[in-house]
């Protein structure tokens, strides 16, 4: 079996060092007397230009930063293995994805992408899905998102569409928000972009954990066969735990109590074991499909539904280790979506073929030189040998006096590869074509995928567009921009349209007919007042886009954390029982007090709180628990323990209460706004009862009742 999960940390650890029992010493190896004391004239005299170890120190951290990515600022990464389950051979030579039970490592980032390094993590926004394979034919990247489609068609529009949701330049703000005059200014005059707004405006963009949510590459790519024939390909990322999200009320609440939510998230469950998983799979169209569809597969504005061509599971990918460091590894990593093996090709669709001149450009400003793919992080794992030579930082000693090709002194070394040697070949596709600038005729309908995504949402789901949409285009100032929204909005879903116009106070546009102006750019078109499209879609409801409905959620609520509210007197036995119930599920309870130290139980024994009602909030767990015992008047008079029970009915999260604490559901606190009946509140006057953690625990696998909310759609 090829197995070559641990190869990648063999190869990092000829870089990584560890001071323990080491002397201090400077940058060029010199043991440090004193490292508190800059050499002076006297112990009250000035500093002198001599101490070579007070300048090498402040210089170095002088230079500690380097520039944040341009988009992608933010975010977190993690080692693993990528592991085949269901070879591919017959479609791709690609060495990696030949053998069942064949491991790769691989290094995966997840990021937002608007907002800059320091900014939250619970931003609205598409999230980086990008997996760097450390292949023994050269490294890999499948750089994608969580969301399976993008604004644009083409990447001439990539530096507008981030200059307009960027912080508007003149004050920068807001940070790590696209709820601004600037965003929605570009957005309403982009018709292209509404199928990915709908994407946007979803509970897609606030995940509840990176682990929780999907990968899409996004463009249609090409698999190649060793016999050099290709069939498209688009490829998924399906996480084991479910696709899942937050409130938007909860994820702001969360952008304040804990901006390095997704963050934590990741670390502590690769540090406690519960690896995040994913599973990766393909869609597969062959070539002479190419003009099949209703759409065209080179638009990155428009998926393949997956009732037309189902995802086919290839393999699975496991993040099991953490990086040692930061910096080196999760912010110097280098994803370019050009950095393919034989048997992964490119297609011609126009964001894509931008994206591959973006990546290695930003890198030279970002990394500071050609050789970033000697970092640590970057470096393959198969040999690397050609004439490029020199530059900033550059660390391998290339020996001998040849640097060209072809050369006769070095024996014509290196030498390059034949197809059957591995070398690479671009695909040999015929383009026979006149050079134009100009959009593809079958780029032209923006609004049917658009519809089938509303389409194929739940009411619960259509109601958090039509708050989402309110939320965004409410914090625009300029009316016009808000009505032109209207407009475009309308001609997804007329309904949809009338909803968000209501919290805008607004009224909607009539669709003025007129001829779409073909081959002209679409800013010059009065966006607003564009022909509805009639391109049928094949597919009108895809249960695969639903969060809800989405086949693959598995019912667990491994990994999930629930809030134990505990005071003096509370039920030894009912915490120990949650607690147990849930730990057999993989999931935890966190005990949390009034203030930290231990409370008493009714059985004299003490239980150490985890953190505070202060220090701890709802909107950091999943699900609330008052066990029975606890003191319901301290519950009752302090805000912040009222605020757990609050926040989590208004997030829809399960409450259970038993014995005792039961009446605290329909308690004055909560004004008989909670009652024993709603969804996802479990109550029993039995106290430590078995079947009322099971039922506490079979609500939390449902994630959230969002049932419980006015539904701002119907
Ligand atoms: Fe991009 C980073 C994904 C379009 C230019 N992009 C970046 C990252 C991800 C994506 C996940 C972060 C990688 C990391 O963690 O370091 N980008 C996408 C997807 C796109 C897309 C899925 C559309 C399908 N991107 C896109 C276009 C361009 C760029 C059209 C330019 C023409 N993207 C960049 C970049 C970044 C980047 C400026 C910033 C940092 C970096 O590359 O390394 O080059």
């Amino acid at each position: 079996m090829k197995n070559f999960q641990d190869e990648k940390q063999r190869d990092l650890s000829i870089n990584t060092s560890d001071g323990t029992n080491k002397f201090l010493t400077t940058d060029q190896g010199v043991k440090i007397n004193d490292d508190n004391n800059s050499l002076k004239a006297g112990d009250r005299g000035p500093s002198l230009l001599e101490d070579f170890i007070l300048r090498e120190k402040i210089t170095h951290f002088d230079h500690e930063r380097i520039p944040e990515r341009i988009v992608h600022a933010r975010g977190s990464g993690a080692h693993g293995f990528f592991e085949v389950t269901n070879p591919i051979p017959e479609l791709t030579k690609a060495g990696f994805l030949q053998e069942k039970g064949q491991k790769t490592p691989v290094f995966a980032r997840f990021s937002t992408v608007a907002g800059s390094r320091g900014s939250t993590d619970l931003a609205r926004d598409a999230r980086g899905f990008a997996v760097k394979f450390y292949t023994q034919e050269g490294i890999y990247d499948l750089v994608a998102n969580n969301i399976p489609v993008f604004f644009i068609q083409d990447a001439a529009k990539f530096p507008d569409l981030i200059h307009a949701v960027k912080p508007e330049p003149h004050n920068e703000i807001p940070q790590a928000a696209s709820a601004h005059d600037t965003f929605w200014d570009f957005i309403s005059l982009m018709p292209e972009s509404m199928h990915m707004i709908m994407w946007v405006m979803s509970d897609r963009a606030i995940p509840r954990s990176y682990r929780m949510m999907e990968g899409f590459g996004v463009h249609t790519f090409r698999l190649v066969n060793a016999q050099e024939e290709s069939v498209f390909v688009k490829f998924h990322w399906k996480p084991k735990l479910g696709t899942h999200a937050v409130a938007w009320d909860e994820a702001q609440k969360i952008s304040g109590k804990n901006p390095d939510f997704h963050r934590e998230d990741l670390w502590e469950a690769i540090e406690t074991g519960n690896f995040p998983e994913w599973e990766l799979g393909v869609q597969i169209i062959p070539s002479e499909d190419e003009h099949k569809y209703d759409f065209d597969l080179l638009d990155p504005t428009k998926l393949v539904p997956e009732e037309l061509v189902p995802v086919t599971i290839i393999g699975r990918m496991v993040l099991n280790k953490n990086p040692d460091n930061f910096f080196a590894e999760t912010e110097q990593i280098a994803f370019h979506p050009g950095h393919v093996v034989p048997g992964i090709d490119f297609t011609n669709d126009p964001l894509l073929q931008g994206r591959l001149f973006s990546y290695t450009d930003t890198q030279l400003s970002r990394l500071g030189s050609p050789n970033f793919h000697e970092i640590p992080i970057n470096r393959s794992v198969a040999p690397i040998h050609n004439n490029q030579r020199d530059g900033h930082m550059r660390q391998e000693i290339n020996k001998g006096r040849v640097s060209y090709h072809p050369n006769s002194l070095g024996g014509g070394c290196p030498y390059q590869a034949k197809i059957a040697e591995g070398g690479f070949a671009s695909f040999n596709e015929r383009v026979d074509a006149h050079k134009v600038r100009a959009r593809s005729e079958s780029f032209t309908d923006h609004f049917g995928q658009a519809r089938l995504f509303f389409n194929s949402q739940t009411p619960e789901e259509k109601s958090h567009i039509v708050k989402a949409l309110r939320f965004e285009l409410g914090k625009v100032e300029t009316t016009a921009i808000r009505v032109r929204m209207l407009g475009l909005l309308s001609q997804i879903d007329t309904t949809l349209a009338e909803k968000v116009a209501l919290g805008l106070g607004a009224n909607v546009p009539p669709i003025i007919e007129k001829p779409i102006n073909k081959g002209v750019s679409p800013e010059t078109e009065e966006a607003g007042t564009q022909e509805p499209q009639t391109i049928d879609q094949a597919v009108d409801s895809s249960e695969a886009l639903s969060m809800i409905k989405n086949p693959t959620n598995a019912p667990t609520i491994e990994s999930r954390k629930v809030a134990i509210l505990v005071s003096d007197g509370v039920s030894e036995a009912a915490v120990m029982n949650m607690k147990s119930a849930l730990k057999k599920e993989g999931a935890k309870g966190c005990v949390i007090a009034p203030h930290l130290g231990s409370v008493k139980t009714d059985s004299d024994t003490a239980i150490a709180a985890e953190f505070s009602f202060l220090t701890a909030s709802s909107v950091l767990f999943d699900a609330v628990y008052v066990p029975h015992g606890l003191d319901l008047n301290t519950l009752a008079e302090n805000e912040d323990a009222i605020e757990y029970l609050n926040d989590a009915y208004k997030h829809c999260k399960v409450i259970g209460a038993d014995g005792d604490a039961a009446s605290i559901i329909s308690g004055a606190a909560f004004a008989g706004k909670i009652t024993n009946d709603d969804p996802g509140v479990i109550v029993t006057s039995e106290i430590a009862s078995e079947a009322f953690a099971q039922e506490f625990i079979t609500a939390m696998t449902m994630h959230r009742f969002w049932q419980r909310e006015p539904n701002l759609y119907n």
